[in-house]
């Protein structure tokens, strides 16, 4: 038996102002044929072999009301996978799952396509699935709309025996900081429920595809959401399940690059800031890409004076660029006053200038630098 693990999918986000040919955000899109790809690679994997289910571990929407398109889309993926006769179970997440029962769930739109499981009423289900040799029973678990009620089901899990089980959840890791997202409604799995007695476990909500345990693992996102997952790649994982063993690959879903890099501006004008970022620009040959520079050690003043309208003239190619300024105490504004050094060379700069003879600034010059020195000590 063969088996996609994907999450994350967040149809109907959208971001920033590049539009398609046709007038649709172009994120909005990127995000849909993300998706788009792991659906082409089920109807038709590079090596032939059939897939038979998709297992979705939540957030397939970005939002509790997603926009008819998003829905459509979904609705049209869902659609060709029905006729394809390839299964899938797909849970609620934390983006989809409304905080009241009244608002009803976008999922149940799809309660009544053949071979589509939707997993959204806030309780554990099973489904199981057989190919003739394998028997698989897929344990799932939606997002919950509070950590009790989300504990009373982990307590109900119970694998088969003589089946493949395969444990389906959304969310962070309770103690494992580095796998919660910060939202409001997150919801966090102890980690004794994710124990040895499953064959495998399908993780959703962190995007980085990543092990947690031997059987445990995030699938990652199929597409990157924020530049803080500028250097994860996006992706899904490929399962397969023969004689009681499991093998597993991560397939790369080729998302748009992501790109941020820091430039320290310390020591920089505005000019040689804007000249430096046009560079860079070069360098990264930005087309099509999303990029976003973070100005180290910036002043106000100098964040001010960059040539904005030329940079958005370079760099008309890239999907998306954005500068980050850090004004920091580093900036040159702050170390020429603080640093004696510098104020030194601001001095001899400012006596050359000067319009007298070269002995009265040599005279000046001295008695200048002797002040300045008996003031530092
Ligand atoms: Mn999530």
């Amino acid at each position: 038996m063969r088996i996609i693990h994907t999450a994350d999918t967040h149809l109907g986000y959208s971001a920033y102002t590049k539009v398609t040919e046709s007038g649709f955000n172009q994120r909005e899109v990127d995000v849909y044929e993300a998706f788009n790809r792991v659906v082409d690679f089920a109807l038709n994997p590079p090596d032939g072999k059939p897939i038979d289910l998709i297992i979705h571990a939540g957030d397939l929407f970005d939002s509790v009301r997603p926009t008819n398109r998003a829905m459509a889309w979904a609705l049209n993926q869902f659609l060709r996978l029905s006729k394809a006769k390839i299964k899938l179970v797909v849970i609620s997440g934390n983006h989809e799952t409304p905080k009241l029962k009244e608002t009803g769930h976008v999922f149940r739109l799809f309660e009544h396509l053949p071979g589509i499981f939707p997993v959204y009423k806030g309780e554990y289900e099973q489904f199981r699935f057989s190919n003739g040799d394998e028997n698989l029973v897929v344990h799932a678990i939606p997002h919950c709309t509070n950590q009790a009620t989300l504990k009373k089901n982990l307590e109900k899990l119970t694998p088969k025996h003589g089946a493949f089980n395969l444990l389906v959840l959304h969310g962070g890791v309770l103690g494992m900081k580095e796998f919660r997202k910060g939202d409001f409604n997150e919801q966090l799995i102890p980690t004794n429920y994710l124990n040895a007695e499953w064959d495998y476990i399908a993780l959703g909500h962190f995007h980085k595809h990543v092990e947690v345990r031997p059987n445990a693992f995030y699938s990652g996102s199929t597409e990157r959401f924020s530049f803080a997952e500028a250097q994860d790649e996006p992706g899904f994982v490929d399962l397969n399940l023969r004689s009681g063993k499991i093998s597993r690959r991560f397939v790369p879903t080729k998302a748009r690059p992501m790109i941020t890099q820091p430039i320290d501006c310390g020591d920089l004008d505005p000019l040689a800031i804007t000249n430096l970022i046009e560079r860079r620009l070069k360098e990264i040959s930005c087309k099509g890409k999303v990029i976003r520079f973070v100005l180290d050690n910036i002043s106000r003043e100098s964040y001010r004076s960059i040539d904005f309208n030329h940079l958005k003239r370079v760099s008309s190619e890239a999907l998306h660029l954005e500068l980050k300024p850090q004004i920091g105490a580093k900036s040159a504004e702050a170390k020429s006053l603080t640093t004696i050094g510098l104020l030194k060379d601001e001095l001899r700069a400012y006596m050359n200038q000067l319009d007298i003879s070269s002995k009265e600034k040599a005279i000046l010059k001295e008695i200048a630098l002797k002040y300045l020195a008996e003031v530092t000590e």
